[in-house]
């Protein structure tokens, strides 16, 4: 490489919009609310690596916050379903379930069309699972 090749290029790693060179941390809260009874909200801060899973991140805060705690299934196509948090399990007979929605930095709320096990988060994400009727 020429030097002014290889200064254009070092100087590409150090531009922001880059993967940050200084830290793999993607920040997300989560945000546990029921719209079934209503209980009150709960919100955890947590983060996943650069382009990490919804699922990783959830388990490293199990691992590092014992408040929050989640199960899942592994379904043959789709792969992790949420089960439950907190205690609180999804029940088909009771036609209850674990939504994910994802309000982003911006304001917006979207439902993905994903579960924990695909969905990417972006920076400030605010995931929620929310326990609700279907
Ligand atoms: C019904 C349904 C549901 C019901 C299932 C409960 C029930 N007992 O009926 C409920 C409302 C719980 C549900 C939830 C969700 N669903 Co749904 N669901 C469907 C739907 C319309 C039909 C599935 C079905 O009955 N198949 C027939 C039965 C006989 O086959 P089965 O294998 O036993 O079906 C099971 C699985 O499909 C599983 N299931 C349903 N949804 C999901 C989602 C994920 C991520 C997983 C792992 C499993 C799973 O539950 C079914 C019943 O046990 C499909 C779309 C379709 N037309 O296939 C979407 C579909 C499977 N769901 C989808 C999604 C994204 C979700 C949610 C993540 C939505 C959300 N943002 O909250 C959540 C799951 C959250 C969690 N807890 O992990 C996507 C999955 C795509 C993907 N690659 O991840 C699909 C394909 C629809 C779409 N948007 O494209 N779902
Ligand atoms: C709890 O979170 C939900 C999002 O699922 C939101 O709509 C609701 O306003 C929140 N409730 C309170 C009391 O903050
Ligand atoms: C908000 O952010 C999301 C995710 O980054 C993006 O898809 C959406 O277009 C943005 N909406 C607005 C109104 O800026
Ligand atoms: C996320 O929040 C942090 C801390 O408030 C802020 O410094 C950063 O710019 C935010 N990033 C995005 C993409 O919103």
């Amino acid at each position: 490489m020429t030097p002014a090749l290889l200064s254009a290029a070092l100087l590409l790693l150090l531009l922001p919009g880059a993967p940050a060179a200084n830290s793999n941390e993607t920040p997300i809260n989560i945000l546990v609310s029921n719209s079934v009874t209503n209980a009150p909200n709960k919100t955890y801060s947590t983060f996943v690596v650069f382009r990490g899973i919804l699922l990783g991140g959830m388990r490293r805060l199990q691992r590092e916050n014992h408040a929050f705690r989640f199960t899942y299934t592994e379904d043959a196509n789709y792969g992790p379903f949420l089960q439950s948090v907190n205690g609180l399990h999804g029940c088909p007979e009771q036609q209850t379930f674990w939504e994910l929605r994802v309000k982003s930095a911006n304001g917006t709320v979207i439902t993905p069309d994903v579960g924990i096990g695909c969905y990417i988060p972006c920076a400030n994400d605010t995931i929620i699972l929310n326990f609700k009727k279907f």
